[in-house]
């Protein structure tokens, strides 16, 4: 395939358009997510739910590695430290935390075992060119794996996760392990079709297969509702079924430096729901590098915080109250900007954008092309992590507060710097000094940021109301709101409707117009405008499908709104 552009977003669109855009995930997954490979015990997960609310800080999802497990097989608790684990998931879901559990491709082989049982007189699993069941070595010892790539075997597959994910009350599906690792044996021998097709052939596609099987089992379970998987390994296309994280990566800056260009690079790649472990998964984390991890990763598409068993623990909360409030600033941002990032997976959907791109993406020139350190998200938002820690970097101190510097560069036009509340000229290379609980965040000129502005409660949220935040300096502000009823997958079959919004400012007056239109009832969001940036806006003419108000802006509604991230619940 030959994909001419001639532009890098008609390339990307093409290939998105070509290999299959990514769905709409569920809500739930669009929150922070912890993960930790050590998590063992019901009471553990009773923890953290409570910690995360003590802390005042939003989680969406725990999710639960291998230790859940009895003995590692499949489909599987161990009863005796989870005794009811369809309780516990569905006591954790009453608060709004979803349950994800860990799903390895390789299946115990152990005659007696139901799993396995069922799958070899199936004749589901992969075979050696002699035609025996092909064994590697997992956690569980002697391990058979599913042949995929058959559609009796997917079938076969989806039954067990079906039932699985009905009787845990499990909503997320982690798929790791599927590159496939086969331990100390030899992957090579492991073959397809019943043997009669050599492993080069599909070693590639072996996870992509995995994760559509997958797939079918959330929907058998949920036939109306989104699927929400998560796959450590993809192919061209297996954004289609799953999300994808970029395994595992260490504690360490380097690495932190490296999160942007990988997850800019697979967005590229129509992987649009990806993110790296957010913390760094081997080796022990530390409060700065912790809080820059968040920063950084706090507007990726998937944000979650993993670390390896034995590793110093990594929860918000574990760096005492500094770090806490930094990191619960960064995680309230991700939150307040859900509206925002949902938008971006509507488009990724319908058009193919990434939700998070380059500046190359929309900024043609020499000085973009190696610019991997910031990155945008959908086509507004500028984001420009520090990453680098004290003594690493060039650092200054301000009325006491030791900030670390990084150069942004900001393309032509105005750009409304959010953390302090000003406009500033683009077109430069700016030098930026951030404090401890500071993420460079900057919008462009013309745009509006849906916005959430309801009680923050781990995934329970109202979104009826939608702040619309408008920037205006020289430009008018448009954008286009998808409306969905953002639960089904009835928007696959043209269910969605547009709010299209246009804002401009002339003397003191705002006007925002909002037109709905398309197969979806009208006047279900209430939509509130707030500006920012422009102190002498007195008064507003708000149409809204036809009808018009014209009234003084509210006190809160001309000031500055952006108050500190973490204040702003
Ligand atoms: O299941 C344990 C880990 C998991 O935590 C990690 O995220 C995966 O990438 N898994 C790998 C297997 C352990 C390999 C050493």
């Amino acid at each position: 395939y030959i994909m001419a552009g001639p532009s890098l977003a008609e390339v990307t669109r093409r290939y998105a358009a070509l290999t299959g855009r990514a769905p709409l995930p569920p809500l739930w997954a669009l929150g922070y997510h912890q993960c930790r490979w050590g998590y063992q015990y019901e009471a553990e997960f009773r923890e953290l739910a409570v910690r995360f609310a003590a802390a005042d800080i939003p989680v969406s999802a725990l999710w639960y590695d291998i230790d859940y497990m009895d003995g590692y097989r499949l489909f599987t608790w161990d009863r005796v430290d989870f005794p009811d684990p369809a309780a516990l998931n569905r006591d954790l879901k009453a608060m709004g935390i979803r349950a994800v559990t860990i799903v390895d491709p390789g299946v115990k082989r152990e005659p007696g075992y139901a799993v396995y049982d069922s799958g070899r007189e199936q004749v589901a699993f992969c075979q050696t060119a002699s035609g025996r069941e092909y064994v590697g070595k997992v956690w569980p010892g002697d391990t058979v794996f599913p042949d995929f790539t058959l559609e009796t075997t997917r079938t076969w597959w989806a039954g067990w996760l079906t039932a699985f994910l009905r009787d845990s009350a499990v909503d997320g599906v982690w798929l790791d392990m599927n590159d496939p690792a086969t331990g100390y044996s030899r992957t090579e021998e492991m073959r397809f079709s019943h043997g009669a097709i050599a492993h080069d052939r599909y070693h590639n596609q072996y996870a992509h297969f995995m994760a559509m099987a997958s797939q079918q089992a959330c929907e058998q379970r949920d036939p109306e509702g989104r699927s929400f998987l998560l796959t450590r390994s993809a192919s061209a296309g297996t954004q289609r079924y799953s999300a994808v994280w970029t395994g595992d990566n260490a504690s360490n800056w380097q690495h932190l430096r490296m999160a942007l260009p990988c997850s800019l690079n697979l967005s590229l790649s129509g992987m649009a729901f990806n993110g790296p472990d957010v913390g760094g998964f081997m080796d022990d984390t530390r409060a700065e590098l912790l809080v820059r991890w968040h920063q950084a990763g706090c507007l990726f598409p998937f944000f979650r915080n993993h670390s390896i068993r034995h590793s110093r623990p990594q929860e918000p909360w574990q760096f005492g109250p500094g770090p806490l409030a930094a990191i619960r600033g960064a995680i309230h941002t991700r939150y307040r900007l859900l509206p925002y990032l949902y938008q971006c997976f509507f488009t990724h959907w319908r058009d193919g954008d990434p939700v998070i791109r380059p500046l190359l993406y929309h900024y043609t020139g020499p000085e973009y092309v190696d610019l991997d350190d910031q990155y945008l998200l959908g086509d507004a938002l500028l984001v420009a992590p520090i990453l680098h820690g004290e003594g690493q970097g060039p650092e200054i101190v301000r009325a006491d507060v030791k900030m670390q510097e990084r150069s942004v560069r900001l393309p032509p036009g105005y750009w409304f710097d959010l953390n302090r509340g000003e406009w500033v000229e683009g077109g430069r290379l700016l030098a930026y000094a951030a404090a401890l609980d500071e993420l460079p965040l900057f919008v462009r000129d013309g745009a509006v940021v849906p916005y959430y502005a309801g009680l923050l409660n781990n995934s329970i949220m109202d979104w009826s109301s939608i702040e619309l935040h408008l920037f205006c300096r020289k430009q008018s502000a448009r954008f286009e709101y998808l409306l969905d009823d953002q639960v089904t997958r009835r928007y696959q079959s043209g269910a969605y409707g547009v709010a299209r919004i246009s804002a401009h400012l002339v003397g003191e007056r705002l006007t925002v117009a909002i037109a709905e239109a398309g197969a979806y009832p009208q006047d279900t969001v209430r939509f509130i405008p707030v500006v920012y940036g422009r102190p002498e806006v007195r008064e507003l003419e708000f149409t809204v499908n036809g009808r018009t108000i014209t009234r003084p802006l509210q006190t809160e509604q001309r000031e500055w709104l952006c108050r500190k991230w973490s204040v702003r619940a």
